[in-house]
């Protein structure tokens, strides 16, 4: 046997390996590659074939050559246009990244089917141009922008003020600028217009309205804790995970998830927030420079959509700064294919390079909440853009979710089915993982936009929810398993539920759902009140039936694991904005001093632990996740905030990642 391929080394890695018999390739004492040898060769094997195996190669070599010519003449203007432009012209036209994948047509042309991920870095040749203006950081600074376009300058250093900024401020003199919370200044007529059926003109950034003419309160001690908290957590990322997914602490290294950056971005609006001027231009400029989406690599539809997404949008109304929009413009055009399936319920998975998508590679189930929890941002890419296709690729999803049987009383099953659009695994239903914030954008899209809404049964939706809500008071808050029997345990997932309800009844549900929140936010601060760390486990099972010697909550020893999860510190901040009861704070500032005690690495960084039940060693796993910095933190300091005009939540709704949005108010 003579392997052509193992002759000499190949050349390129898709190389294909070509096997001859070994009378023909060394019978001849060696190889002989000469045409008229080739020739003869040929003849000799078609001479050999039988009359009918010559006619079925023949018939195909005719198939082939008509198929070939009805082709040419179809594709052929197409093709011309495209091979007008060369692939490297498409590269490098768009002066903004973002715009360069209106249609996804244009995607990067697909990687060799041998490219992996650990490709990425060398396959992403896009570098975004820098901006043309000057960003000035959070607080105490004014912000200026300009219809679509920033212009930003400090209020005590005028001298950093671009040139062009300088003029355009001239320009615009005459407009009216407002002072806001936290000392920006803005324009008076941002809106928050809800799109109408048809979208025409991009919006501009809402964040900041004219009544918010306030002087900024003063930070207290415990917000100055979060910012020491933050600063510490942000010194191990920049120092051993810059640009990276996530901080190992302990190892001083880092993991990827989808190599973008994750923590970083998650961490934008809440530097923003905690008035960290230096860290946010800082992260910036990565942003500006070094933030390409062009990459070919998978990521998760709902992660990118909740943490990318939603925290470059937020970090957009913040900051008034365009950069922002222009890359969420990026990222929401990439995770589009997610959307081209039968049903239209989308895939899991987009590689963003690629503009491809599919389920996990074990089912065609998506999972019910992350294909539920993808609107608020897509709304608000349409709404920000002038672009409808994003918002009715969501919209398409919930108002086929709203007309499915398999609901039990409102509750929906865990997962649903890209190609039939049904619900699969029909009988089990949680609150819990998999569809915990499907219930909480049912509201948050009801909010969002303007509480007007009411297509394809999604209110109707909302008030069986809420019914639905009394009901599993009675089962202390658990998961259904199977239908009416009850599981009387609740993951800390779960505890985003309390604030959901009270800022349900914030918005007019009624007050039993006021006093629901109160209970159930009550039983999520036991869950780490009643444990030896003073950390919450990922999961609780509770002792109904009061017996002497045994705790409420009991831990089984795989649960008793905290990743630094934020949702019953979420909760708590909902609970004091709502009540103003002192005691929210104070739980919420045990929390942050049992994170410091337990799981804060003294050379940067916090880190998940794997054993809350042990405080002499609760075993650090080295990992701090990337929602610490951009829920947790932030929910602390807004909790211990007096200051409701600090993402007011009547202008604002903050999408499941912590990521304030603002809600749509009518011209
Ligand atoms: C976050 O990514 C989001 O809050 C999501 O909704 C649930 N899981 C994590 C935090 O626990």
């Amino acid at each position: 046997m003579y392997s052509a391929a193992a002759a000499s080394p190949p050349p390129r890695r898709d190389f294909i390996s070509v096997t001859l018999s070994p009378e023909e390739a060394v019978g001849a004492g060696g190889y002989n590659n000469s045409k008229a040898w080739r020739r003869r060769s040929c003849w000799r094997k078609w001479k050999q074939l039988s009359r009918l195996q010559r006619s079925v190669i023949l018939f195909l070599f005719a198939f082939l050559a008509v198929c070939g010519v009805i082709s040419y003449t179809s594709m052929g203007e197409p093709w011309k246009s495209l091979t007008n432009k060369s692939l490297d012209d498409q590269r490098t036209e768009p002066e903004i990244p973002g715009l360069k994948l209106a249609n996804p047509a244009v995607l990067p042309a697909p990687q060799k089917a041998d490219a992996n991920l650990g490709d990425y870095a060398e396959l992403s040749p896009q570098k975004p141009p820098k901006p043309p203006h000057v960003w000035r950081g959070p607080s105490n600074l004014q912000i200026k922008p300009p219809r679509r376009d920033v212009r930003l300058k400090t209020r005590h250093d005028t001298s950093r003020v671009v040139e062009e900024q300088v003029q355009a401020d001239k320009e615009e003199k005459t407009e009216k600028s407002i002072i806001s919370w936290r000392g920006a200044v803005i324009e008076p007529d941002q809106s928050t217009e809800p799109p109408s059926s048809k979208i025409k003109e991009p919006e501009k950034p809402s964040s900041v309205e004219a009544e918010d003419q306030k002087e900024p309160v003063p930070i207290n001690e415990r917000q100055m804790a979060v910012i020491e908290a933050f600063r510490h957590a942000w010194k191990g990322y920049k120092d051993f995970a810059w640009g990276h997914d996530e901080l190992k602490p302990l190892s001083k290294s880092y993991s990827e998830w989808f190599g973008l950056g994750l923590t970083l971005i998650d961490a934008l609006d809440t530097m923003w927030i905690l008035g960290l001027k230096e860290e946010f231009e800082e992260a910036r400029k990565w942003v500006a420079n070094d933030l390409v989406f062009d990459k070919n690599v998978d990521v998760n539809l709902f992660e990118s959509t909740i943490r990318i997404l939603g925290g470059l949008l937020s970090t957009y109304h913040l900051s008034g700064d365009s950069l922002f929009l222009e890359k969420a413009k990026d990222i929401g055009n990439r995770l589009m294919p997610a959307f081209k399936t039968p049903s239209k319920i989308p895939y899991s998975d987009v590689n963003i390079g690629r503009g491809t998508a599919h389920p996990p590679r074990w089912t065609s189930d998506s999972t019910v909440a992350e294909v539920t929890s993808i609107q608020l941002e897509f709304r608000e890419l349409s709404r920000l853009t002038g672009d409808e296709k994003f918002q009715k690729a969501v919209d398409e999803v919930m108002k086929h979710v709203h007309t499915l049987s398999g609901k039990n009383d409102g509750l929906v099953p865990m997962f649903i089915n890209t190609n039939s659009g049904q619900f699969t695994h029909l009988g089990v239903y949680t609150l819990g993982a998999r569809a915990d914030s499907y219930y909480e954008y049912l509201l948050k899209q009801w909010i969002q936009g303007g509480k007007k809404e009411n297509e394809g049964g999604g209110e109707k939706d909302t008030h069986i929810w809420t019914q639905r809500s009394t009901y599993t008071n009675t089962c202390l808050l658990c998961n259904f398993f199977p239908s009416k029997s009850c599981l009387v345990l609740q993951d800390h997932l779960v505890c985003f539920l309390p604030g959901t309800l009270a800022l349900g009844a914030h918005n007019g549900l009624t007050a039993d759902h006021m006093k629901l929140a109160e209970a159930l936010v009550e039983t999520c601060y036991q869950m780490y009140a009643q444990v030896e760390t003073g950390l919450s486990p990922e999961i609780v099972h509770f002792n109904i039936h009061a017996q002497k010697g045994h705790k409420d909550v009991e831990i089984k020893p795989a649960d008793r694991h905290n990743l630094l999860r934020p949702e019953t510190v979420e909760s708590l901040f909902y609970m004091y904005r709502f009540t103003g009861d002192k005691k929210y704070q104070d739980w919420g500032w045990e929390i942050l001093q049992n994170f410091n005690k337990y799981t804060r690495v003294p050379t940067g960084g916090y880190t998940s632990i794997n054993n809350v039940q042990n405080p002499s060693n609760p075993e650090p796993r080295d990992k701090m996740e990337s929602f610490f910095l951009g829920e947790t933190l932030k929910y602390m300091f807004l909790l211990f905030s007096d200051d409701i005009d600090l993402i007011n939540l009547d202008k604002y709704v903050f999408n499941t990642e912590a990521h304030p949005l603002p809600i749509w108010v009518p011209a």
